[in-house]
């Protein structure tokens, strides 16, 4: 591991956004998604499922209001288990005292306030911070003396806490406050919410570890790990790091935790208890995380445990661990990784499927499985600047975790499919997890603000940085500073990504500054040229250097030519053999029936006529459909014609076509239009 390469994400408040493709996204989360999300945790979207989220906060303040009051006295609640979702008798009528929810719903206010963080440092909004502000102390106050804050366990009984960590979520709870607290504090300063994620974790840390008398458990939702590690971050305290690499390193080992965990529980509830038939793969602890080369089990889980994994590797130095990592790397993205830059095959446990098993219309392809994949990457890249990280990064970003939001930000994908037919939908209980229309919210909301969170904070992908080199690895307007041994250079950018390949960077400083400047090359930009004056780029895994002395006005231009490419799977994925499916720079595009009428099966792309590098694909701009620029394709094709007679089956003759041609848009912007068919692998002939 070379520890000279190590970067970290740049401080977002050296940062600007303002190219019109992401400035819009961010825009849009900061005027529709935050405020409906934050009605959405106080439960008042007239006709969506209430979150419940801040009426468990509330409930769980009075009851530590109660026991401070009585002291002694107080006599808390014996564990009542309530099921994995806990819904009032009378909707009308909630109890008082009840928790209700998924029992993570904590977590819709930790993923909101770190959205909110995100999007006051870029525009800072007093009214929203206050509105923050008292949402902390209702947060706050919900807090068990001894730092323990999970509603579910503090309202139901707090006897059984850490009882079940296979299923329960308390340390993803944990894991998620520690994110949104961090995102508050770097943004506002203010560290109330910062101070109560240290007791939590303090008193985590005082229950789990090495030690003898303490827990051997680890999550059974990941990503206390990679939130762990940003604690240490922030704070510098050693401890945080400690049980980040304790939780990651106990993974899968044996006796197997979470087995044993059932088995006790099995005999305390005096229930039979069997051997998971599965293994602990599903949370991936069947193996210990060494040892691990196939992504498996839940993808969210996944993915968020790899982030985890890269983070502890890059803090200890840790070879094996990184060895890991690049293996269940290369595993999910030579096997497992949709056109869509979307991951998770099947919907039976949100999870990875078998290698190559990439259905299209049966897809899970989870919103927050494609946000993981790029946690995942950027922590990859910030142990070595590779651009096939960073090329896997941009295209989850561009293509899944876009569509997993309307271009109005009014309504959201928790499933991204790659073909549907809605009246299917309905009809076919295989594909009731798909929608062929965004939700407004969802009772399991993790997908919204997830998207909230990483469209907020899409400049901590974009750059990296250490001592002396800064890393572009995505192109979008604005502008960055860097601080070079005590000497401010800022690049301003300007580039229209994804649509355009140029960008030009202008360096800015007030005397002569020294350092590098790293930029990378995308894998869609066959021949691109790098100018900078004098100065000639070294090139290195995928990335253009340029080190020296830097002057104000030094200009730099990257030309990243975007020809359409007509792509074809692996013939291993069964779903995608004789299809092609299409791309331009990190786009990637789809067939939707607002364009082409309905039966998106009947047509077949021609490819006789259509060359390497696209030659015989018409693109254009497109400003009309969508409200603001994208582009659309046009495929030559064949659509076969209705056959004369209606028997089921007759004798195969020569198919009966008419030429025709297909209007392909981007992925991430369909059903937009009303609800209709969509298609991203298309027949070939
Ligand atoms: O379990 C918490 C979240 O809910 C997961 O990350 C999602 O996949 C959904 O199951
Ligand atoms: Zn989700």
């Amino acid at each position: 591991m070379n520890k000279q390469v190590f970067s970290s994400p740049v401080d977002l408040k050296k940062v600007t956004v303002t190219d019109p493709f992401w400035q819009r996204e961010m825009e849009l989360v900061r005027k529709e998604v935050i405020p409906y999300q934050w009605d959405a945790l106080n439960d008042r979207v007239p006709g969506a499922e209430p979150s419940w989220c801040m009426r468990n906060f509330r409930v769980a303040g009075r009851m530590m209001a109660e026991q401070r009051q009585k002291g002694a006295a107080y006599v808390p609640p014996t564990y009542t288990y309530r099921g994995f979702q806990a819904l009032p008798e009378d909707p009308a009528h909630p109890e008082e005292d009840k928790f209700y929810g998924f029992l993570f719903q904590d977590t819709d206010f930790s993923k909101w306030i770190e959205a909110v963080g995100y999007s006051l440092t870029q525009h800072p909004d007093a009214a929203l911070e206050q509105i923050a502000d008292e949402a902390i102390d209702v947060v706050c106050a919900a807090q068990n003396p001894d730092g323990y804050l999970d509603t579910y366990y503090i309202i139901n009984g707090m006897d059984a806490a850490f009882t079940n960590l296979r299923d329960h979520h308390e340390l993803y709870c944990l894991g998620h406050l520690v994110e949104g607290a961090v995102a508050y504090y770097q943004a506002t300063g203010k560290d109330k919410l910062l101070r109560a994620a240290c007791r939590f974790a303090d008193y985590i840390d005082s229950r789990f570890g090495p030690e003898e008398g303490k827990c051997k458990g680890y999550p059974g939702h990941e990503i206390a790990e990679m939130a762990l590690i940003r604690l240490y971050e922030v704070t510098g305290e050693e401890k945080y790091l400690r049980l980040s690499k304790f939780f990651v390193d106990q993974r899968g080992q044996e006796p197997n935790y979470f087995t044993e965990e059932d088995r006790i529980r099995a005999e305390k509830e005096g229930r039979k208890w069997q051997r998971p038939a599965t293994g602990s793969a599903y949370h991936q602890a069947d193996k210990p995380v060494r040892e691990q080369d196939e992504a498996v089990g839940h993808a969210v889980r996944a993915v968020y445990l790899y982030s985890g994994m890269a983070d502890v590797a890059r803090m200890t130095q840790d070879d094996s661990l990184l060895a890991a990592c690049d293996r269940l790397w290369d595993n999910i993205v030579s096997k497992k990784l949709y056109v869509t830059g979307g991951i998770g095959g099947t919907h039976h446990g949100e999870a990875f499927s078998y290698a190559y098993d990439l259905p299209n219309d049966t897809a899970y392809s989870e919103t927050c499985a494609a946000i993981g994949l790029a946690f995942f990457a950027r922590r990859m890249l910030q142990i070595k600047p590779d651009s096939k990280y960073a090329d896997v990064m941009e295209l989850a970003l561009y293509n899944t975790v876009l569509a997993g939001m309307a271009l109005d930000g009014k309504s959201f994908f928790y499933v991204n499919p790659l073909a549907v037919v809605p009246d299917a939908c309905r009809r076919d209980q295989r594909l009731w997890h798909v929608k062929p229309t965004r939700q407004k919210w969802f009772g399991c909301a993790c997908c919204p603000p997830n998207i909230a969170r990483i469209v907020s904070s899409i400049a901590s992908y974009a750059y990296t940085e250490n001592e002396d080199t800064l890393f572009t690895h995505l192109y979008m307007g604005g502008t960055v500073e860097k601080d070079f041994g005590g000497k401010k250079l800022t690049m301003e950018i300007k580039a229209r990504m994804p649509w355009h390949g140029h960008v030009y960077v202008t360096l800015r400083c007030d005397a002569p500054v020294n350092g590098t400047l790293a930029f990378r090359i995308p894998n869609w930009a066959q021949d691109a040229v790098i100018t900078c004056g004098e100065k000639h780029p070294l090139y290195q895994d995928g990335y253009a250097y340029l080190a020296g002395e830097w002057h104000d006005g030094d200009m730099i231009t990257l030309h990243l030519p975007m020809q359409v490419r007509m792509l074809a799977a692996n013939p291993a994925v069964r779903a995608d053999v004789d299809k092609v499916a299409f791309r331009r720079g990190p786009v990637t595009f789809c067939a939707e029936q607002a364009d082409n009428g309905a039966d998106l099966h009947l047509l077949r792309v021609d490819t006789r006529y259509i060359g390497d590098r696209g030659e015989g694909i018409e693109w254009e701009f497109d400003e009309t459909t969508f409200g603001h620029e994208t582009v659309k394709l046009h495929v030559p094709a064949k659509r076969l014609l209705p056959q004369e007679s209606s028997d089921l089956y007759t004798l195969w003759q020569p198919p009966k076509e008419e030429p025709a041609k297909l209007h392909l848009i981007p992925y991430y912007a369909w059903a937009n239009r009303g609800e209709g068919e969509m298609l991203v692998w298309l027949r070939r002939k």
